[in-house]
């Protein structure tokens, strides 16, 4: 205890009388006396663990809140099942590798890379085969991208209905993946000029498989190995998967296994059933790739209401888009009367998630609270009756419609829509 650094009893007291005039704006409001302050605390009275107790760290089990969950009811079986991204206990732009929300459709492929291959074969001049080793003499690059699941916010589609911007909108992560240029892989192969499609396959008991254009394949695709400086996680498909930034989840095969190219699309199951928009005159929306912008306020929301009563209160959320970077986020306090430009924050990169913040002055009086956000390319993030106007209310899928969340008098949030 005597060589621990750190200041003394006598200046934390003179520091606490200081924040007199702190406590005066709300932005301190400690009593003095305060036993946090004054008494010694049991982690300050004895060493703690050694370097080796915790060879791969985990989080402070006091953050144990800070979890992946399901909506039991949504599908019949785990297996094949999504869970969510915790979105209100987060920071920042990078989704940690553990709280990446997951979707499978025939659970985690526990995938041995030494037994594991991935070949190339239709319309190329050469059929290859991979071994992850050789993988790695392709050139490497880093680049941080979101993906959604298509299916994000698809409950919401007829009404306010989950309450938690976890759920709502948690069917998204955004991670650094290091990995080699799809063209790089095709090129190798030497694609055919009757080759315009590629068929990603997984190794997954599910086989899942997207036809995707070769315009896009040669352009931004990657065969990803790591997300996040390590290995990829097992539930996002190691040892290989697929990165479509700014496409829809469902493209980014995972345990990926064969690219076969191909001169038309596959019809397979998911792409001509599952993952079609529904219009309202009962036509289908078919080939809505690209995730059009976004945004979200994940704090204040209904899983993180705000604690502190009135005074100095930080609202915050994310943004994204499918189409480029998110220079600007509005954000109301009164269900759309007034708008104030956000702060945006941390790193802008292309088919990245953008964190912003709003720091304002809470009166105590409810709020009616949304977002909206605007890419790079103009396009301005619509509100749900915009969505419906066009969509009708048979999709599930590319619900990017502006969300809302009441906060009453004692600052808890619920999820709402308003006209
Ligand atoms: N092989 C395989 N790839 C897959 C899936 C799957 O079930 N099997 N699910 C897809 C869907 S629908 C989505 S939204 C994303 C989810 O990626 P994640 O689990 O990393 O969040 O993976 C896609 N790739
Ligand atoms: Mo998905």
């Amino acid at each position: 205890m005597t060589d621990r650094p750190g200041p003394t009893r006598r200046a934390l007291l003179g520091a606490m009388a200081a924040g007199g005039a702190a406590a005066a704006t709300g932005l301190a409001a400690r009593a003095e006396g305060d036993p946090a302050i004054t008494e010694l605390q049991p982690w300050m009275q004895y060493n703690g663990d050694g370097v080796d107790a915790r060879p791969y760290g985990m989080p402070s089990p006091f953050e144990a809140h800070v979890k992946r969950r399901n909506v039991e009811w949504l599908t019949a079986d785990p297996v094949s099942s999504v869970n969510f991204t915790p979105l209100h206990e987060m920071e920042g732009i990078i989704t940690p590798n553990g709280l990446c929300f997951e979707r499978h459709h025939a659970g985690v492929a526990e995938v041995d890379p030494a037994e594991h291959r991935l070949m190339i074969n239709g319309l190329v001049d050469r059929e290859l085969v991979f071994t992850m080793a050789d993988l790695a003499r392709f050139p490497r690059h880093n680049k941080v991208y979101f993906l959604e699941c298509a299916a994000n916010s698809g409950m919401e589609w007829r009404g306010a209905q989950l309450n938690g911007c976890q759920f709502t909108h948690g069917m998204i992560h955004n991670v650094m993946y290091t990995g080699v240029m799809l063209r790089d892989v095709l090129n190798a192969a030497g694609v055919q000029d009757a080759g315009t499609w590629i068929l990603p396959e997984g190794a997954d008991a599910s086989g899942m498989t997207r036809s995707i254009p070769m315009e896009k394949a040669l352009d931004d695709c990657m065969i990803a190995t790591h997300m996040n400086g390590e290995r990829l996680r097992p539930e996002q498909g190691y040892p290989v998967r697929l990165v479509v930034p700014g496409w829809e989840g469902n493209m980014w095969v995972k345990w990926l296994r064969r690219i076969e190219v191909g001169d038309q699309p596959w019809h397979h199951r998911e792409e001509t059933s599952k993952y079609t928009d529904l219009l309202a005159d009962g036509d289908a929306r078919r080939f809505t790739w690209a995730m059009d912008a976004k945004s979200v306020i994940t704090n204040p929301s209904p899983q993180a209401p705000i604690t502190h009563g009135p005074g100095p209160t930080v609202l915050t959320g994310v943004a994204w888009s499918g189409h480029g970077t998110i220079p600007r986020v509005d954000v109301t306090l009164d269900g759309g009367i007034n708008w104030h430009a956000a702060r945006m924050d941390g790193p802008s990169l292309d088919k990245s998630m953008h964190r912003f913040y709003y720091e304002f002055d809470w009166d105590g009086s409810p709020l009616l609270l949304q977002s909206r956000a605007q890419d790079s390319t103009g396009y301005v993030q619509p509100t749900k009756d915009e969505l419906r106007a066009v969509r009708g209310k048979n999709s599930i899928y590319h619900n990017n419609g502006i969300q809302t969340w009441a906060v009453d008098a004692r600052g808890e949030a619920e999820n709402v829509e308003i006209g």
